[in-house]
């Protein structure tokens, strides 16, 4: 995996929202390499035929099985994101989840289907809102444009994760009115990395074509991955580089050091200090 620095500007933004764009993630070629992989495991969503008014027929979020193809695999360390996700969290991580989202065009009558505001990771059902801690960032990469608001892009309340209470929704309301929600503009290509205590949600698609996203979640080791994830397919790891294979569970042990992502952040000089059990007084 080649080395991308992070900018102060981008750790300034990245801290301030809880998100950051990062345009041109991935070049035309993967994008359409992604598209062909990702189409043919959305297959049967594609081809059901259209069912005005109900959008869960119109939906896809699929988890399990996307690594079988060799584009996504290769995802897995993409250099253009992945260096930004370990010099936010630290090289002690691995993939935590993955998903594949499609969303057909909706009519603007429909019922309004999986929109609910919340931070990922179901962290607050045990912790509460209060001084939640940042463990995990998911990168969402762009397989289309967004280029019209309500195309389907998951909608972001900006500086949301550092927020101590529920959302507040007025009444009859779908949307909170005291925080900005950003309906982001972007090109199939971009990428958006956002961390696990960004209050988001999933929105219809008002556009005219499919919209097509590829979700990467990653987390400290010591977070347990989703179980989908927990098997990997052992020719296909066999094949992979030491990162990729850190980053897929290959140090099953938590007390095993990230040996192979710290020697990574070693060589391009991102390797956080180590923090002391203890000091001398
Ligand atoms: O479907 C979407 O746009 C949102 C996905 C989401 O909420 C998530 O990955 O946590």
């Amino acid at each position: 995996m080649d080395f991308v620095q992070l900018t102060p500007e981008q750790r300034r933004s990245f801290a301030e929202d809880g998100f950051l764009v990062v345009p041109n993630a991935l070049p035309a070629v993967t994008v359409d390499r992604l598209v062909e992989a990702s189409d043919r495991l959305a297959e049967p969503l594609l081809k059901k035929p259209e069912m005005t008014g109900r959008p869960e027929y119109n939906h896809l979020d699929l988890r399990p099985g996307l690594l079988r193809e060799e584009a996504l695999f290769a995802l897995v360390a993409n250099s253009s994101t992945v260096p930004l996700v370990i010099q936010l969290l630290s090289p002690n991580i691995h993939l935590h989840s993955h998903t594949l989202i499609y969303k057909r065009p909706e009519s603007p009558d429909a019922p309004t289907f999986r929109r609910g505001w919340h931070r990922d990771i179901r962290i607050p059902r045990d912790l509460g809102h209060e001084s939640l801690p940042l463990v995990g960032i998911k990168i969402c990469y762009c397989l289309t444009d967004f280029h019209q608001p309500n195309s389907g892009m998951t909608l972001m309340a900006r500086g949301s994760h550092l927020r101590s209470t529920p959302l507040a929704l007025p009444k009859g309301q779908v949307d909170p009115a005291d925080v900005e929600v950003c309906d982001l503009r972007l090109n199939a290509g971009d990428a958006i990395l956002f961390e696990n205590r960004i209050f988001h949600t999933a929105t219809p698609n008002r556009s005219n074509r499919v919209a097509k996203v590829l979700m990467y979640g990653y987390s400290y080791r010591w977070m347990k991955t989703e179980v989908y994830l927990e098997v990997p397919d052992k020719q296909q790891l066999a094949k992979a580089d030491s990162i990729t294979r850190q980053l897929l569970g290959e140090y099953r042990d938590v007390d095993t050091q990230p040996w192979a992502l710290q020697r990574w952040a070693k060589r391009h000089g991102v390797l956080p200090e180590t923090v002391p059990w203890t000091v001398e007084v």
